[in-house]
């Protein structure tokens, strides 16, 4: 699943390495065969057009990073719309129902019987109570199916000899009250296409026994037509998530990726085999990750967004050059450096510096232990203080130090370097070249490890 259009849009992104800037004229190809390969992959053509017009927006809207090329940054982008089509974030279960029902739906043979066992399976290991109710009084072979799982997962199952779907589930709720069991799980009925009957079966248990979760059981093989059909279903029934099965096999996932966008509702559980565990929750940046399989360059650009944070370094630099670095900029400061990483993983960064693994974890420790007891002296002062460090006079250092629990001497020692570096900030001739050269140099460090990494990790990058 997903394999082809993941070589594809790795061999489209691979393309635009080497560029120096993400313009309109670079993008356009790009934008072009990454349009191609989601329909190629059956992703419905309404969400490849929202698909392809956010991507040019972003990638137009976008600075260069530094310590990023264009195509890393292509790729985030990608990834983030991904995500944003699969539905951004995890969407729990909710077992606010009294009782808890989750009905599950869908066309025969979309996997409604196979998805009942394995989510009891899964409730199960988390620790609830789950009933199965043989809600398929239609197809002869329906209840015994639903038996025989229940029997391998030591789970039981509510049925009757009745074609009563609705007093057989209220007798099951009953049952279930009687006994102690905490969630039930409707397995219905499916039709070969939406037919009246069926509908009108759903939307009475729907508006008797308001389950909480309607779920629509979805086989990702079926291409296009999942889309009509989750559509459908949503129209008539506000379906409450989707659960994908048959992910394992070899379909080309598009369905799948459109129908969120077209429902505007989530994914909740993934099917991934025959098996009666195989049923995973859905996290969609994970999916969007296994689709552009470039996990290293995401997490890459996103340090990178969030280390070169250029308006607080721009900012920095007129304060610097002011002389009106404050206390409150040095905690900026440190907490940007913080964000490359460990001072253990930052030195191990530099190039040229021969240290053993050893003696790097000795330094940074003390580095590091050093850092937040500055932390601490910083965080003990008043706002003002903070603001501004010429306030500073000896009745206010011993408040700090003993607000802090350090010597006062180490206070001491501390604001004396903290005066010596605003001056010598001060003396910077060109400041903006230091500054911009001491970020860019980290940037590139950042970059340097993770193109080793990408060279271990990556078949297709070039
Ligand atoms: N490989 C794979 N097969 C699955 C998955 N989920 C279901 N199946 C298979 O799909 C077939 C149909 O599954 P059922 O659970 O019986 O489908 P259903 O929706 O209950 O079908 P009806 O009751 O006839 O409407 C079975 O052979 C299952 O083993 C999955 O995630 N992966
Ligand atoms: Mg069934």
């Amino acid at each position: 699943m997903f394999d082809s259009l993941s070589d594809k849009l790795q061999d489209i992104i691979a393309k635009t390495a080497g560029q120096k800037e993400l313009t309109q004229d670079n993008m356009q190809e790009a934008l072009r065969e990454i349009r191609r390969a989601l329909l190629e992959a059956d992703v419905n053509l309404r969400v490849v057009k929202a698909f392809i017009s956010n991507i040019k927006d972003k990638a137009e809207g976008e600075n260069v990073l530094s310590g990023v090329n264009p195509s890393q940054q292509l790729v985030k982008i990608v990834h983030d719309e991904l995500i944003e089509l699969l539905g951004k974030t995890v969407s729990p279960l909710d077992f606010s129902g009294h009782p808890n029902l989750i009905m599950m739906l869908g066309l025969q043979g979309s996997g409604k019987t196979t998805s009942s066992a394995k989510l009891a399976v899964k409730l199960k290991k988390e620790g609830r109570n789950p009933l199965m109710v043989a809600c398929d009084v239609y197809r002869p072979a329906a209840i015994t199916q639903l038996r025989t799982l229940g029997q391998q997962i030591g789970v039981e199952v509510y049925s009757e000899d009745s074609k009563d779907v609705q007093s057989i589930i209220q007798n099951a709720v009953n049952y279930a009250k009687d006994k102690g069991f905490n969630t039930l799980i409707l397995d219905t009925a499916g039709r070969l296409q939406i037919d009246t009957d069926m509908m009108a079966e759903l939307l009475l248990i729907d508006r008797v026994f308001h389950p909480a979760e309607k779920l629509l059981v979805i086989d990702s093989m079926t291409g296009q037509e999942a889309v009509n059909v989750a559509e459908n279903f949503d129209a008539q029934l506000s379906i409450t998530g989707l659960v994908l099965t048959k992910l394992d096999g070899d379909s080309r996932g598009g369905a799948a990726l459109s129908v969120v966008y077209c429902t505007h509702k989530p994914i909740k559980l993934t099917g991934t085999g025959e098996k009666l565990n195989a049923l995973e929750d859905f996290y969609p940046e994970r999916m969007a990750t296994r689709i552009l399989g470039m996990g290293d360059i995401v997490s890459l650009v996103e340090r990178a967004q969030e280390v070169f944070d250029e308006k607080t370094a721009k900012e920095m630099e007129k304060k610097m050059a002011k002389a009106e670095f404050s206390f409150n900029d040095f905690l900026k400061m440190q907490s940007q450096m913080k964000m490359f990483g460990s001072m253990e993983q930052l030195l191990g960064m530099i190039p040229g510096l021969k240290m053993s693994k050893d003696d790097r974890q000795k330094i940074s420790h003390e580095g590091e232990k050093q850092v937040k007891r500055i932390e601490v002296m910083i965080q003990s002062m008043t706002p003002e203080e903070r603001e501004h460090p010429e306030l500073m006079n000896s009745s206010r250092k011993k408040r700090i130090a003993q607000g802090a629990g350090v010597p006062i001497h180490e206070l001491n020692v501390f604001i004396n370097q903290f005066e010596q570096m605003r001056k010598m900030m001060k003396g910077f001739s060109d400041v903006k070249k230091n500054i911009g050269s001491m970020m860019g140099k980290m940037g590139q460090a950042g970059a340097k490890l993770t193109a080793h990494q990408m060279m271990k990790n990556m078949r297709r990058f070039r």
